[in-house]
């Protein structure tokens, strides 16, 4: 097994959050001044999606704040593209600042939001990076030859959906995109995939943890596998695990808000040369389990499928 399940899971459920909330899913978490920050994604009990904030000394045992850490905005441009909530936020430190990148939706459809923080304590909205049809956007931990990196999933009607690679040199205006990996057909997934946590720098790659979707009679199935991009240039898929490294097992996992759901939006590298990775299971709680990083990229190499 690639991933070790944390023995307390679920570390985090809507009964720890001190105001009214529904569920508890979709974590971005990093490191801070020596703690673990959570931002989690909360269906408020209007349906619509709000983020909070949590705060560990180990990464395991989180503390919610009293309040949350984002609502939809409620003035200015940002107000009528957030309309519907905010959702699956996602975070790295890059040149002394957080940068969260979240789902915003509205009657307008989603796209995403970037806001910036150094200390958990304000946030401000800098811009939205898309136009509508965009979810799942990461940005890589560092810059790449003097360029932010992302990588995004628009929605599609014609090819299933994908992942794409995208450059910026403010994190304002994006391009150079370029579809870089795609569904593969009858394979766990083969419905759409999407970039899950921020990619991780390894001696061998960047690690990108994604998810997959497969349909089947009763429902999707969401899982996580893993792909190596090359260090100098991201837009080159080393190889893709053929095989996910987690599949909703756990009764929390299979059954909650969406059945059958392990969702991750964040993971956080350790000095020991693991990995904590935080997943959503079935959109309801949050999960923790470890893994080897150079066995998640054993994964990728020794049983690769081919990107596109
Ligand atoms: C996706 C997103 C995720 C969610 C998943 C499973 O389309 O909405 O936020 O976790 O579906 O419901």
């Amino acid at each position: 097994m690639l991933i070790t399940r944390y023995a307390h899971n679920p570390i985090l459920t809507k009964n720890d959050v001190p105001y009214p909330v529904a569920t508890v899913h979709n974590a971005a978490v990093v490191k801070h001044n020596g703690k673990y920050i959570m931002i989690f994604r909360s269906h408020k009990l209007n349906g619509r999606s709000i983020l909070g904030l949590a705060e560990s000394d180990d990464g395991y045992q989180f503390k919610v704040s009293s309040t949350p850490f984002m609502m939809p905005a409620t003035h200015g441009m940002f107000k009528e593209y957030e309309e519907y909530g905010i959702e699956d936020p996602r975070i790295v430190f890059i040149e002394g600042e957080y940068i969260i990148t979240y789902s915003a939706y509205s009657k307008h459809g989603v796209r995403i939001g970037l806001a910036k923080t150094k200390d958990f304590k304000s946030v401000e909205r800098f811009s939205f990076i898309t136009q509508a049809d965009y979810r799942n956007v990461v940005i890589f931990p560092e810059k790449i030859n003097g360029l932010y990196v992302r990588l995004d999933r628009p929605h599609s009607e014609i090819s299933p959906w994908s992942i794409w690679i995208s450059y910026s040199p403010d994190l304002k205006y994006w391009g150079k995109s370029k579809l870089i990996m795609k569904p593969q057909q009858y394979h766990w997934d083969e419905m759409k995939i999407g970039p899950g946590a921020p990619p991780i720098k390894t001696p061998d790659g960047w690690l990108n943890i994604y998810h997959g979707v497969f349909p089947t009679m009763d429902g999707c199935v969401y899982r996580l596998g893993v792909a190596l991009h090359d260090l100098d240039d991201p837009s080159k898929i080393i190889a893709v695990g053929d095989e996910w490294i987690l599949q909703p097992e756990e009764v929390y996992e299979i059954t909650g808000y969406v059945h059958n759901v392990v969702f991750t939006c964040g993971a956080v590298p350790e000095d020991d040369g693991n990995v904590k990775i935080y997943w959503g299971a079935a959109d309801k709680v949050m999960c923790v389990g470890t893994a080897e990083l150079e066995g998640l990229v054993n994964h990728c190499l020794n049983n690769p499928r081919k990107p596109l």
